[in-house]
């Protein structure tokens, strides 16, 4: 079938608004009507070029929310109507990963995402004949798109697309991140390293949760008032920060934070996340995606003296099971997720998206189909 989508031709080239061809759902596929999508750091990321997976020709987007339109042969837990959002975390419930509770990172379709392929090794988007790769198992950026039905976590039909896409990538990786990954417990102090798209949920999560004080960390005074709407109790600007921002952090937080979070990818900001937490108990969860070649580094003494250092991926959430619970948080008040969606446009105003993100205008702009 012939499909409305942007297409990345190559890293640092704008978007192209293309009708692309789309084969049908094969065995254990659904083919997905994308209502809404949203735009995220990440996607910037691969189309700068640092992604060291990064493939081009591409459909990127990775945060979207529709209708399941026909499944292939042998799929059981979806059908035709079905809402749903797509999954660049999918959850098996099988694998070994699947089956540890320690993790949410299935690897059941792993390599070949990575490939930019589906599952059997192949690309259902093609142009003229040339195919097309996929993007994180998604490619959320056509108003058709083909997934695993291990990747596709349905949800109530109430819910409004153009906000729960965001269910799909920022919301869950930020307040996941909080209450899966870190489980953040009442009463304590957390520092937010970056108050973007997924810092913002960060900080609904740990106010959520019950946490005490909770300190954010932007160069962008813009975002502060948004930042304590959502429950920042303190705001530092690193650039009005006389000496070091770790003393700093460490003081006002009175000898460190029992859990920092770094959501920019910038590893210089890694570091002080991990070091602004409390000697002996305070751990520091790495959301941000640092590009290709870059490393951490820190004094091991952080760590001997107590100090944990982890990452988090899509929030810690498995899928199927956690996503569609998130939406009921939504749809039960208990999430804030209008205030995030700063810009809705159509499809053909895509590289607008980038650009506001790039200049820090938006939150999250959100394509509707
Ligand atoms: P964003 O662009 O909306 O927000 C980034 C924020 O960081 C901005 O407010 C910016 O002003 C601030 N910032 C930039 N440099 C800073 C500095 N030196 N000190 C303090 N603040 C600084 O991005 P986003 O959508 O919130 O994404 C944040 C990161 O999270 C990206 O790297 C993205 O790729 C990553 N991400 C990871 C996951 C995951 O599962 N681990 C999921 C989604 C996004
Ligand atoms: N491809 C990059 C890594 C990108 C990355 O870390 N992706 C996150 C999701 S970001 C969503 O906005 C993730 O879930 N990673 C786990 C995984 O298996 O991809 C690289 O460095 O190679
Ligand atoms: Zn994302």
């Amino acid at each position: 079938m012939d499909v409305r989508a942007a297409v990345a031709f190559a890293s640092q080239q704008p978007l192209s608004i293309e009708t692309v061809q789309l084969e049908g759902p094969k065995s254990g596929e659904v083919l997905i009507e994308i209502k809404a999508t949203g735009v995220c750091h990440t996607d910037a990321y691969t189309l700068s070029g640092a992604d060291p997976e990064g493939l081009f020709p591409a459909i990127l987007g990775h945060e979207g929310a529709g209708v399941v339109v026909e499944v292939g042969p042998n799929v059981r837990s979806l059908k035709p109507g079905d809402h749903v959002i797509p999954l660049y975390t999918p959850e098996c419930r099988e694998c070994e990963y699947c089956l540890n509770p320690k993790t949410n990172l299935c690897q059941a379709i792993r390599p070949t995402q990575g490939k930019g392929l589906m599952p059997d090794g192949t690309s259902r988007f093609s142009l003229n004949g040339k195919m097309l790769h996929h993007y994180m198992g998604t490619s959320t950026f056509a108003n058709y798109t083909v997934l695993p039905e291990i990747a596709v976590a349905k949800i109530r039909e109430d819910a409004p697309f153009e906000k729960v896409c965001y269910i799909g990538c920022g919301v869950t990786t930020g307040i996941g991140a909080v209450v899966f990954t870190a489980k953040v417990e009442a009463g304590s102090k957390v520092v937010v390293f970056g108050l973007g798209g997924i810092g913002l949920n960060v900080i609904q999560g740990a106010r959520m949760v019950g946490a005490d004080m909770i300190v954010g960390v932007d160069v962008n005074p813009g975002k502060r008032a948004l930042a304590e709407k959502f429950g920042m109790t303190h705001f530092v600007n690193p650039k009005e920060v006389e000496g070091d921002l770790v003393s700093y952090l460490v003081g006002l937080t009175g000898g460190g934070a029992d859990y920092t979070f770094e959501c920019v990818g910038n590893t210089q900001l890694m570091r002080q996340a991990l070091e602004c937490a409390h000697k002996g108990w305070g751990t520091s969860v790495i959301i941000g995606v640092a590009g290709a070649g870059e490393e951490i580094s820190t004094r091991p003494f952080q760590l001997v003296t107590g100090r944990n250092w982890r990452g988090s991926a899509f929030g810690g959430a498995r899928g199927r099971t956690d996503v569609p619970k998130i939406v009921d948080w939504y749809m039960d008040g208990k999430i804030n997720i209008d205030d995030l969606i700063t810009h809705v446009m159509p499809l053909e105003q895509i590289n607008e998206a980038f650009d506001l993100m790039h200049e820090g205008k938006s939150i999250r702009s959100v394509i509707t189909f």
